[in-house]
Order: C-alpha cells, then structure tokens, then sequence
C-alpha cells in the first residue's frame, strides 16, 4: 500500500480488522472480515474502461446462438455489450474486440423494427453498415458487430462470438 492511499486513520486496529475495502473515492479502509460490503473482482480477460470502470470481455472459446451467449454473460454477472455512444464503442475495439462478428445486447425481439439494448438504456446512438439493419430475413432480430465495428441484423440463431460488459 502507498502513501496517501489509506483513509485519515486507516490502517487501523490490527489484529481484528484483516481485510481491505475500498470507498466510493477509492480510498481504503481495514474491516473486519465477516462484515459485508459490495465488491469488486478482478477478472483475467476482462478489459476495463477508466471513468466509469465498465468492463468488456470477448471470450474466445465460444460461438454460441444469441441466448446462450446472454447466459454465458450472465453468468458472469454481466450483460451483452452496450454501446451509449461513439466513445464506447472506440474503446471496445481498439481493446477488447477481435476481427469476427460478435452478438451485442440490441435487438429488436419485442417490436420488429424498434431496437433496444437489453440494460433498458436509451438506444441514442447507433454504428449500423450501410444498408443495415437489413432484416433481410423475418427473424433478423438480434444484432451483431463486425469485426470492423459496425452493425448487423441476424437471426437470434445463428452462432457467434460474443461481447460481455460488466458494469
Ligand atoms: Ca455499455
Ligand atoms: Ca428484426
Ligand atoms: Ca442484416
């Protein structure tokens, strides 16, 4: 631990407080280790974004149909990757995203032809390819990104890499 890292104070009572928690200004304090805080992990492959501290993975051992790639999120307590805007997703691919196409979290399941983003979060913003979203199939309902970052329509069934965020 460095200077300047601890709370005024901290460390402190030695001997019964022999874990680490870190405050909303980053600052760390001993607590007592049977007590329960939220928390935070740090995972091998997941990439984090400084300011808001969302994380991305795209794991490679997986082409999966849409809903298995949402439980395999899941199930690492995160969602299929969001974008709110430009800056987002620049930081996904110059970090995390690799050259093939990968199941975002955008689709138009629930009204064919509105697209939303499974968080709820607003869809302001979109990086479609030209000519998409194409729904040049009935079921197009589920959107990929390419390798070069832009978006495309597919049906929800089709297997492919996937994009996870943690927030
Ligand atoms: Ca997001
Ligand atoms: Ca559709
Ligand atoms: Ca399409």
């Amino acid at each position: 631990m460095g200077d300047g890292m601890g709370q005024p104070y901290e460390p402190d009572y030695f001997g019964t407080e022999n874990c680490v928690s870190q405050h909303a200004d980053r600052t760390w304090s001993t607590e007592v280790c049977g007590d329960a805080y939220p928390y935070v992990c740090e995972l091998d492959g997941w990439v984090t974004r400084p300011g808001d501290l969302h994380a991305y993975s795209s794991p490679l051992e997986a082409w999966l149909r849409r809903s298995e790639a949402a439980a395999a999120c899941a199930g690492a307590h995160a969602h299929l990757a969001t974008f709110a805007d430009a800056a987002e997703l620049a930081f996904v691919t110059a970090n995390v995203h690799v050259d093939a196409d990968a199941w975002i979290g955008l689709d138009d399941l629930a009204s064919e032809g509105s697209f939303a983003w499974v968080t709820g979060e607003p869809y302001a913003w979109a990086n479609w390819a030209a000519g998409e979203p194409s729904a040049d199939t009935p079921d197009s309902d589920c959107v990929v990104m390419q390798g070069d970052g832009q978006w495309d329509d597919r049906p929800c069934d089709s297997t492919e890499r996937f994009l996870c965020e943690a927030d």
